[in-house]
């Protein structure tokens, strides 16, 4: 039988999520949706689901077993709330929240429930890259893991709707997540540093550089760029003892015409992403199925909460602000 999901917020990766389902995936059926732009919900609706009024609307509808929050990062500690008190199964798009206190309020309710129902959108553990960098990694032959590189290159953010905090507690993010898992590590503490900033980044803090400080004592670099016009660049390096192992250049496509020999460069998450996104649905889809959920989990977001909110904290005061993580929960384990 097929999963039977409800989606909330039908912007742009919402509509990408609901193309997935609808017409790349197995296992799924949407039977509702909705938006604070009820124009765009009804627009975004696929046969054979309806737009319902409100988000709580939705998550307690009897044809919805399972729900996709893909709202804006400030509504989604309400929806998620709302899910765990249906005990329904959600897949929340990253950020989890945007506050630690939110966060918490999440983890509680969840280890109240007793078991995981939540998955975070951090589709990079889902992408065939990033798990072969892991494998290296885990694998040992280069020794014990030092500093790890990232690069986070968006061509452009939405003028008006991307404040310049959000490098740091929107972007950065999916950064941490991954930095934590690839070292299997937590994140101590947080510094920043601000270069001059881009013209083209309509006034925003742009670019950035964090240093992450690994419990372990290896350091992660990132550099955050969100107006850099030439295409959508994520990179990343490991450094360990014995060796390097890196991401490879996507796509692997390489143009020769008048202009010399060149690998085109992806717009943005869409195209760079898209196999990982598929993957991460469709793990997500058998977890639901079964009334849970898997990889990344509220904790997950937890803690790149906690670095977000450490980030804005350490731009402000130019130190290097810690990080202190509650006790896990088992669910967590
Ligand atoms: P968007 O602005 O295109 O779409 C968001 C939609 O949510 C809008 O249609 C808006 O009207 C709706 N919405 C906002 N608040 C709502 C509420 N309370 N109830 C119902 N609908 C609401 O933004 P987007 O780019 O699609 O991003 C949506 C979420 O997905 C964000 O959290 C963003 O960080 C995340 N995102 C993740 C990735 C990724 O790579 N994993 C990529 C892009 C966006
Ligand atoms: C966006 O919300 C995403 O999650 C993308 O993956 C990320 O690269 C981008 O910077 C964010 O704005």
């Amino acid at each position: 039988m097929a999963l039977k999901i409800g989606v909330i917020g039908t912007g742009m990766i919402g509509q990408d999520h609901i193309r997935r389902l609808t017409q790349v995936l197995s296992g799924a059926q949407i039977t509702a949706v909705t938006d604070i732009d009820a124009v765009r919900a009804a627009a975004a609706a696929p046969a054979g689901a309806r737009a319902t009024n409100t988000p709580q609307e939705l998550i307690r509808a009897d044809d919805v077993e399972a729900v996709v929050i893909c709202s804006w990062g400030p509504a989604h500690e309400e929806q998620l709330l709302d899910c765990i008190a249906a005990g329904k199964p959600v897949f929340c798009e990253k950020p989890l929240v945007t506050s630690e206190q939110a966060a918490l309020r999440v983890i509680d309710a969840e280890a109240a429930f007793g078991r995981r129902l939540v998955q975070v959108g951090f589709m990079r553990r889902f992408d065939a890259d990033y798990r072969s960098l892991k494998a290296v990694i885990d694998g040992g032959t280069l020794g014990t893991p030092l500093m790890y590189k990232s690069v986070h290159r968006n061509v452009s953010v939405p003028a008006g709707l991307y404040t310049s905090d959000m490098p740091l507690n929107d972007t950065l993010v999916h950064d941490a997540d991954i930095s934590r898992w690839l070292l299997d590590d937590e994140i101590s503490a947080v510094e920043v540093r601000t270069p001059r900033r881009s013209s083209r980044g309509q006034d925003l803090r742009d670019p950035v550089m964090v240093m992450l400080y690994m419990g372990s004592g290896a350091i992660v670099d990132v550099e955050i760029s969100v107006n850099i016009a030439y295409g959508y660049d994520i990179r990343g390096e490991v450094s360990c003892e014995q060796g390097i192992a890196a991401l490879p250049n996507r796509p692997a496509t390489v143009i020769s015409d008048q202009f010399g020999i060149r690998q085109a460069i992806p717009r943005d998450w869409r195209d760079r992403f898209i196999d990982a996104y598929d993957q991460e649905f469709r793990e997500w889809i058998i977890a639901a199925q079964k009334g849970g959920a898997t990889g990344p989990s509220t904790w997950d977001g937890y803690a790149a909460t906690l670095v977000g909110d450490a980030a804005l904290r350490a731009v402000t005061s130019g130190a290097r602000e810690p990080i202190h993580m509650r006790d896990k929960p088992d669910i967590y384990a």
